[in-house]
Formats: structure tokens, sequence, C-alpha cells
């Protein structure tokens, strides 16, 4: 028997979300903890979560990127769930108050046509079940100090997942050269950061084969309808109330929020 309490750390965690404080990782006094742990508290924490009357509507992938797995030293990507409160509309406003130490990123997302399912999933099958592509940004606001965590603490916390900005247009993946399209992030008119689709993994679709196959694990599947976030291609940069955030990626246009209290 493991002495980890995983509903305890669920609450604690979900806790730290609705009351905005920060909190110490869980590794800090449990050292022990697993992934597979790490994945049934986030587990756990969905559970609550759709108990407070929200919806999942998708997936998001993280650390896809080589610099991010160097970073954390890490070999493999991680998710999180995304829910129907964390939707941010096209040149809508995010508010600080509700957010803890929120970082941006620039992210290429799929809407799903089809459901995928199972451990051997392909790259042409996830390509078959993209419907649309479009540009995201993702806020990260992990609960933890500081975004100071080991890999089982961030799956616990659902991958820092906390708001996505939803480009407006939306963009058949046919004939797109996805790893090839340039991505810009700018802050108030500069440009922060750059990168391309193929930042991550190589392909946005690899990510996505992952998720699929990581999902099986868990006897779960990518739902058609569901928003797929396949990971960071630029750098997670820290916002002010007052920012114009913008992200531009060829092909598909451009997303923008504006930071407020
Ligand atoms: C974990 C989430 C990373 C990404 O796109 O790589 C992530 C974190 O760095 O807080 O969302
Ligand atoms: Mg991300």
């Amino acid at each position: 028997m493991s002495g980890i309490d995983i509903k305890g750390f669920a609450e604690f965690l979900n806790d730290a979300e609705l009351n905005k404080k920060e909190v110490f990782r869980l590794t800090l006094e449990n050292p022990e903890l697993t992934m597979e742990q790490g994945y049934d508290i986030q587990q756990e924490l969905i559970q609550i979560k759709l108990q407070d009357g929200y919806k999942v509507v998708g997936q998001k992938m993280g650390l896809t990127s080589d610099a991010k797995m160097k970073q954390m030293k890490i070999d493999n990507p991680i998710y999180g769930h995304l829910f129907d409160y964390m939707m941010v509309d096209d040149r809508g406003k995010l508010s600080m108050k509700e957010l803890i130490h929120p970082k941006v990123e620039s992210e290429i997302a799929f809407i799903m046509g089809k459901d995928l399912e199972g451990p051997n999933v392909e790259d042409k099958d996830v390509l078959d079940a993209i419907e649309y592509v479009l540009p995201v940004m993702e806020i990260v606001d992990s609960r933890y100090e500081n975004f100071n965590f080991k890999l089982p603490d961030v799956v616990a916390d659902n991958s820092s997942s906390s708001r996505v900005i939803m480009g407006s247009k939306f963009t058949k993946p046919q004939g797109l050269e996805m790893e090839l399209l340039g991505v810009t992030l700018s802050i108030n008119n500069e440009i922060c950061d750059l990168g391309s689709g193929a930042a991550v993994l190589g392909h946005p679709i690899k990510p996505v084969v992952m998720l699929a196959k990581m999902l099986a694990e868990r006897g779960q599947k990518i739902q058609a309808g569901s928003i797929i976030l396949t990971g960071g291609i630029t750098k997670a940069l820290p916002i002010k109330v007052g920012d114009i955030v913008s992200t531009r990626i060829e092909e598909l246009g451009e997303v923008s929020f504006t930071v407020v209290e």
C-alpha cells in the first residue's frame, strides 16, 4: 500500500487553482510519487471538475519541444485535460485576477473530426482524423510555487493547464506543411519569440499520435469534436496587466488577447 492520498492531493491542487494560491510541489514531501500516481491524481482532479459542472473539451500535450524535454531531462511528453471554463475567444480578455502567475506560449491546435483510439495509431490516422487546424495560445499557470515541479507533480496538476485563447480562423489540414509553418509570439507589438511547427516532435501530428497511445494506456481515447493542443512552439513568457499578446502562424492566421485585471 502506498501512502499517497490520490483524492486528497487532487483536492489540494483544485483548491490551489480556485483560491489562486501557489503550493509546494507534492514530491517535496513525497519523493516516491510516480508518474502513474501523477496521472491518477490528474484523473481524480478531472472528476472533481466534472462534479463541479465543467465539461472536458479536449486535451493538451506538453513538453513536446526539444528545448523543454532537455530542460526537464525527460524523453516523454505529458498531457493534460482542457475544460470549457478555460476557453477564451480570439481578441478576448484574459483576467489576471483569476490566475496565479500565468505564462503564454504559442501552439498549433487541432479540432478532431473523428475519434482516435488505441495503441496502434499512426501518423496517417491522425491526419485523417483532423478536421481543422488553428493557431492558439496556451496560458500555463502551474499551481506550484515558481513553476517548481518534477514530472509527477506537473502531471498531477493537469500539466499546468489554465486557459486557451482560440484562433478564430479554421483551416483544413489538406495540403498544409505544418512542420514548416513559421510562428511568432508578440507582446505589445514586439516579437518576443518564434519557432516553427517542427518544434513539436518534428511535426505537430506527432504529439497527437503519442497522446492517443498514452490515453489508450488508461482506457481512454481522443474524441471527435475535441480540441487538441500539440505543445508550446515558443518559450512560455510571463505576462502582465495591459499587455496585448498575439501569435501569428503562417497560413493559419493570427490570434490575440488583452490582459486585464
Ligand atoms: C508544463 C506544461 C508545458 C507545453 O506546451 O510544453 C506545456 C509547464 O511547463 O508548466 O504546456
Ligand atoms: Mg502548452
